[in-house]
C-alpha cells in the first residue's frame, strides 16, 4: 500500500488553512493508505519556542488532529522528537544538499527577512529536516498545501541526489498531494498573504478553537473589496475568490459551482452563508478537541504508541541507509 507522510507544527494554533489545506485530506486518506502523520516539534523549534507553550501546542495540535477526525487506529499519529531517526536522516541529508538549493527557499527568504546573519542554522536546513521526514519511511506522497510545493521539489532532488551518489534506487522520490477547494487560504485581512499561524492579527485567521460568536465576528469583518456583487477572479479580486473558495472547501463542493452560484451576490449576505457554514462545519471539532484535552493521559498514550509504530519503521529504513553509506554499526 502506498505510504503518505505529512506534518504540522506545534507552533499554536490550528488554523482553518492547514485544516482545509492540509488536514481535511489527511482524514479523507487514512483508510486508504499506509498513514503517518507527524506533530513536527523538531520543525517548531526552529524559530525560538516557550518550552511550556511548545509541550501545550503539542498536545493541543495532537487533540486537534483527532477532533478533526483522524483515527489512531487507522493512521499513526505521533510527535517528531520521539523518533531520533528524524534527526539522524537530517544529518546523512545535509550531506547531499548543495547550498545553491537552499538558497531558493522563499520560505527561509521570508522568514529570515532582511536578517538573514543572524537567522538560524536549523531555519535554513528545514527543508532538509522535512526531506528526511518523509524519506525516513519511504513515503511517497505527502499531502501539503500549496506553499510546500518548493520544499517537496528540493525533497525529490535530495532523495535523486543520494541514489545518484550510491548507485541505488533506496529512497522514492516524493510526491505532493496537493488537492481540494481551498490549497491557499489566504489571510481574512489581505487576500495576498496566506493564512498563517504566526499572523500578528488574530482576525487574519480562523482557529479550530474559535467559538461560534468568535467566528461570525471574523467573517463579518474579513476584508472586501469595493466592487457590488462577488465574482471569482483571484488576480483582481483576491478576497473575494478567498472567501469563495473557502466556502467550496467547507462544503466539499468545486469552487466553480460555488461562484456561479453567487456570482453578483453583495459580502454581507453571502458572509452570513458563509459564517453559518463555517459554525456548522467546524464547531463539533472545536467541542471534540476540548473533550480530548480534558484527557491528557489519553493524548499521551496516543503519541507513545504512535511513536513506537513509526520507530519500527524508521529503524529498517536508517540502517539501510547507514549500511548504503558504510557506517559502522547495526
Ligand atoms: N494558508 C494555508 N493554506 C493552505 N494550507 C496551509 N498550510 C499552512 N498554511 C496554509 C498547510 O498546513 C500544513 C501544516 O502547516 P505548518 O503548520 O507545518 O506550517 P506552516 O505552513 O508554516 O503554517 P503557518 O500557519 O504558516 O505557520 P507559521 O506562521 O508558524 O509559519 C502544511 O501542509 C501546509 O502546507
Amino acid at each position: 500500500m502506498k505510504r503518505v507522510f505529512s506534518g504540522v507544527q506545534p507552533t499554536g494554533n490550528l488554523h482553518l488553512g492547514n485544516y482545509l489545506g492540509a488536514i481535511k485530506n489527511w482524514v479523507a486518506m487514512q483508510r486508504e493508505y499506509d498513514c503517518l502523520y507527524c506533530i513536527v516539534d523538531l520543525h517548531a523549534i526552529t524559530v525560538p519556542q516557550v518550552p511550556g507553550e511548545l509541550t501545550d501546542n503539542t498536545r493541543e495540535v495532537t487533540a486537534g488532529l483527532m477532533a478533526a477526525g483522524l483515527d489512531p487506529a487507522s493512521c499513526i499519529i505521533f510527535n517528531q522528537s520521539r523518533v531520533s531517526g528524524h534527526a539522524e536522516l537530517a544529518w546523512l541529508l545535509n550531506c547531499f544538499t548543495p547550498l545553491g538549493w537552499l538558497n531558493r527557499m522563499t520560505q527561509f527568504k521570508e522568514k529570515a527577512g532582511k536578517r538573514r546573519d543572524s537567522a538560524l542554522l536549523g531555519l535554513y536546513a528545514y527543508p532538509v529536516l522535512m526531506t528526511a521526514d518523509i524519506l525516513l519511511y519511504h513515503a511517497s506522497a505527502v499531502p501539503v498545501g500549496e506553499d510546500q510545493k518548493q520544499h517537496l521539489e528540493l525533497s525529490r532532488d535530495i532523495a535523486g541526489a543520494f541514489n545518484r551518489a550510491y548507485d541505488v534506487d533506496f529512497f522514492p522520490l516524493p510526491e505532493p498531494m496537493i488537492f481540494g477547494a481551498a490549497t491557499r487560504v489566504m489571510s481574512l485581512r489581505d487576500g495576498r498573504r496566506k493564512m498563517s499561524k504566526s499572523d500578528g492579527s488574530d482576525y487574519a485567521r480562523i482557529n479550530l478553537t474559535d467559538d461560534a460568536d468568535t467566528l461570525a465576528l471574523k467573517i463579518k469583518r474579513a476584508k472586501t473589496d469595493s466592487e457590488p456583487g462577488l465574482a471569482f477572479d483571484p488576480e483582481r479580486r483576491p478576497e473575494a475568490a478567498n472567501l469563495l473558495s473557502i466556502y467550496a472547501a467547507l462544503a466539499d463542493e468545486p469552487v466553480e459551482r460555488v461562484a456561479a452560484e453567487h456570482t453578483g451576490m453583495g459580502f454581507a449576505d453571502f458572509k452570513g452563508r458563509l459564517a453559518d457554514l463555517a459554525i456548522e462545519t467546524l464547531s463539533p471539532i472545536a467541542a471534540r478537541m476540548r473533550e480530548l484535552l480534558a484527557d491528557p493521559a489519553y493524548i499521551e498514550e496516543v503519541l507513545t504508541d504512535g511513536a513506537e509504530r513509526a520507530h519500527a519503521i524508521a529503524d529498517a529504513n536508517l540502517a539501510r541507509a547507514r549500511q548504503i553509506m558504510g557506517l559502522l554499526g547495526d
